[in-house]
């Protein structure tokens, strides 16, 4: 169970978190934060829920929330090109594994575009939804659900196992969702900043670090495309380059990555 009385406590932020909505069960959070924008919510406006009944990911699939996951919001009115909102899932997917890493020693990998995977299995899933007034972002909300405190085999669906972790799996013990929130608002705002202030340069470099299936032979779908090739780059679009064989190559905008076996 989160403790809300706790979660004020020694949160540094300016603006992430200092308003903070939170529910024990709600459809999803990204939904919540929308009707909260059409109320007037402002920049850095967060939603929280214990479990979500309709959580989703990209495409409208299913994301599926149990109680002990940490399921939230931020909504953002970024002053950017619709072009530029993209790269925002960047910014939490850094965020996140830096988190993660730092919190827990974990071995953290992202992958694109919006996962990130502990032990080859996805962790965390980002998902950002914009909305836009005359060709310019009227605001953003990015949600993110890590999968906390719950054993992976007892609270998700058996189709997910091979492919999806949990913290409480990882570590063999349950953290405290609190302190993760805190540290994943102080994170996700420092690296928002630094989005804002210097470009998506040095945020990209820094999510590449931890881009292990860069380099490797990659199988991407992407609707009814499926291609196969060396992931080599992710460019300073956020879009996959892929040296598909016989040496072309290709930029993609959105799809899902998974590894090959080679040999
Ligand atoms: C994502 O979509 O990974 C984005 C997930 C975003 C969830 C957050 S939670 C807070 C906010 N409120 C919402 O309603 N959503 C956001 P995508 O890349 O499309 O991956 C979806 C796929 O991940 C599904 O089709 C399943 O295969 C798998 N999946 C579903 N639930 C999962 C879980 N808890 N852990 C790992 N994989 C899961």
């Amino acid at each position: 169970m989160i403790r809300i009385d706790k979660l004020p406590e020694s949160l540094q932020t300016q603006c992430f978190g200092r308003s903070v909505f939170f529910t024990r069960k709600v459809d999803s959070t990204n939904e919540w934060a929308k009707k909260l924008v059409r109320l007037g919510a402002c920049e850095g406006t967060v939603v929280l829920a214990e479990m979500q009944e309709c959580g989703y990911g990209r495409l409208g699939r299913k994301w599926v929330s149990p109680r002990g996951g940490l399921w939230f919001s931020i909504i953002l009115k970024p002053k950017l090109k619709p072009a530029e909102a993209a790269k925002l899932v960047f910014v939490a997917g850094l965020a996140v594994a830096e988190v993660l890493h730092e919190l827990y020693c974990l071995e953290v990998e992202t992958k694109w575009p919006n996962d990130v995977m502990v032990s080859g299995r996805k962790i965390c899933g980002m998902l950002s939804e914009m909305s836009t007034a005359k060709e310019r972002i009227d605001h953003v909300i990015v949600g993110i659900g890590i999968n906390a405190n719950f054993n992976v085999q007892k609270h998700l669906p058996r189709e997910l196992w091979k492919n999806a972790t949990s913290l409480e799996t990882e570590l063999g013990k349950k953290i405290s969702l609190e302190k993760l929130f805190r540290a994943l608002l102080q994170k996700t705002e420092d690296i928002y900043e630094t989005f804002m202030e210097k470009g998506f340069a040095p945020v990209l470099e820094k999510w590449k670090r931890y881009a292990m299936f860069l380099g490797c032979q990659v199988k991407v779908a992407a609707g009814t495309e499926i291609w196969n090739g060396l992931a080599i780059d992710v460019d300073g679009d956020g879009l996959l380059v892929l040296k598909l064989k016989g040496g072309r190559i290709l930029r993609v905008l959105a799809g899902d990555v998974t590894f090959r076996k080679t040999g």
